[in-house]
């Protein structure tokens, strides 16, 4: 298997969940500065033109969340959750790319993403609108963490890798994790794997 990533926010859920797994997967590096995502070659792989993607023997797949989901259910691991907490994972997944990771993304966009490409200045209207919905959806997030050790309970699962993404890069997409001791504690335990710290190759 073949893993086109970037250095990155969604590659970077794909790129954790290979390492975390040790799954058989050649990690192949993808310029976005370069353009190398939005030649025909890689619009073939993903139409969208984006990464991850994942080449696979039965074809190839994008989406991030997808790609956690196939890597997981690939190595039969508990990252893939028993058939009685999917609707779970679903319904956090979904609350996720709707409203959490959204805004957060937003701010990660903003604040490290254009300075990185050099493609302009920060602009504080986003940044007001993104920062009032990640307090929002924080204090939710927040709210549910009390008392579990992971989004789906005590178990680390795909749901973690994706809502958790942007607060390796809390301080400086100016992300409010402080305001959230809850969300602050999961990260941390997060931060104890060795592929969440340091996801992508050398
Ligand atoms: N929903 C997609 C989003 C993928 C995405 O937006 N990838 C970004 C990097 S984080 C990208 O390839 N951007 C290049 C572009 O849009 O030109 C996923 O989760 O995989």
């Amino acid at each position: 298997m073949k893993l086109y990533y970037s250095d990155t926010l969604n590659p970077r859920k794909a790129c954790a969940v290979a390492r975390h797994l040790n799954s058989p997967v050649e990690f192949v590096s993808v310029s976005l500065s370069d353009g190398e995502h939005m030649t025909p070659e890689f619009r073939v792989m993903n139409p969208n033109a984006k990464v991850p993607v994942l080449a696979h023997d039965g074809g190839t797949l994008w989406e991030s969340n997808a790609i956690m989901g196939f890597l997981a259910r690939t190595a039969g691991s508990d990252l893939w959750p028993s058939d009685d907490k999917l609707v779970e994972m679903l319904r956090w997944l979904s609350w996720d790319l709707q409203h959490f990771s959204r805004y957060a993304d937003t701010l990660y966009f903003e604040y490290v993403i254009k300075p990185k490409f050099d493609i302009g200045p920060v602009d504080p209207k986003k940044v007001e609108e993104a920062t009032g919905y990640v307090r929002k959806y924080g204090a939710i997030l927040n709210d549910h963490l009390r008392g579990r050790k992971f989004v789906l309970g005590d178990t680390l699962t795909i749901t973690d890798f994706a809502i958790g993404i942007t607060l390796p890069y809390a301080e400086q997409a100016h992300i409010p994790l402080g305001e959230f001791p809850e969300v602050a504690r999961w990260h941390d335990r997060l931060n104890e794997l060795p592929a969440w710290r340091e996801p992508f190759p050398a």
